[in-house]
């Protein structure tokens, strides 16, 4: 078996694997990377260190058993004094994982303010998912609010997941590779 990287035709013959790039943004310590890493290696750690520009980790996946996808994540670091950079990394991108740290209400307002219009500046329209992360903790924040926060942001999909556990990552992982999937098809 053949596998051809770059899929926007179907053959019968080789097994398209289907690249995409999916972002995931979000206040600086909300979990994101802890999220790639759970979700690529399965391990998670209590320190904190923060990303520096970015990281991109790349994850094969079978959707609905007959699609291969190789998905590649790009961690972007959330720390200000990235931001300048930061818009380089979202060119290209066919989805968008949006992360919340339930902890810490502000970190939501700021998805509001900040990350959801950063990236429709320099993003065309693309899927996208609300992770309300650390679900493990107490929430500074209620079901409701987050739900608002969703709809603000046109989310097709919000999910509670915890790095810790790992509450639904493969679930938020894969379903926005199903959705980011139907952009290059
Ligand atoms: N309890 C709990 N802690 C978490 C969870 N996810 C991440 N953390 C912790 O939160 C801290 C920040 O996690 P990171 O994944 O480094 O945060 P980040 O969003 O990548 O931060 P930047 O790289 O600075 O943008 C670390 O101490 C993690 O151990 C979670 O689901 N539950
Ligand atoms: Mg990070």
């Amino acid at each position: 078996m053949i596998e051809i990287y770059i899929g926007s035709k179907t053959n019968s013959l080789i097994k398209m694997v289907y690249r995409i790039k999916v972002i995931i943004i979000g206040e600086a310590g909300v979990g994101k990377t802890s999220l790639v890493k759970k979700f690529v290696s399965g391990h998670f750690t209590e320190d904190y260190r923060a990303s520096i520009g970015t990281n991109m980790f790349i994850k094969k996946l079978e959707l609905n058993s007959d699609k291969k996808v190789s998905i590649q994540i790009w961690d972007i670091a959330g720390q200000e004094k990235w931001i300048k950079m930061r818009h380089l990394y979202y060119r290209g991108t066919h989805g968008a994982l949006i992360v919340g740290d339930l902890a810490r209400r502000n970190t939501f307002e700021q998805i509001v303010q900040f990350w959801s219009p950063d990236m429709k500046k320099y993003c065309a329209e693309v899927p996208i998912i609300l992770l309300a992360n650390k679900s493990d903790l107490n929430s500074d924040i209620s079901e409701n609010d987050v739900e608002i926060v969703g709809k603000r942001i046109n989310a097709r999909l919000i999910f509670h997941t915890s790095a810790k556990n790992g509450e639904n990552v493969e679930k938020s992982f894969e379903m926005i590779a199903k959705y980011a999937l139907k952009i290059v098809e």
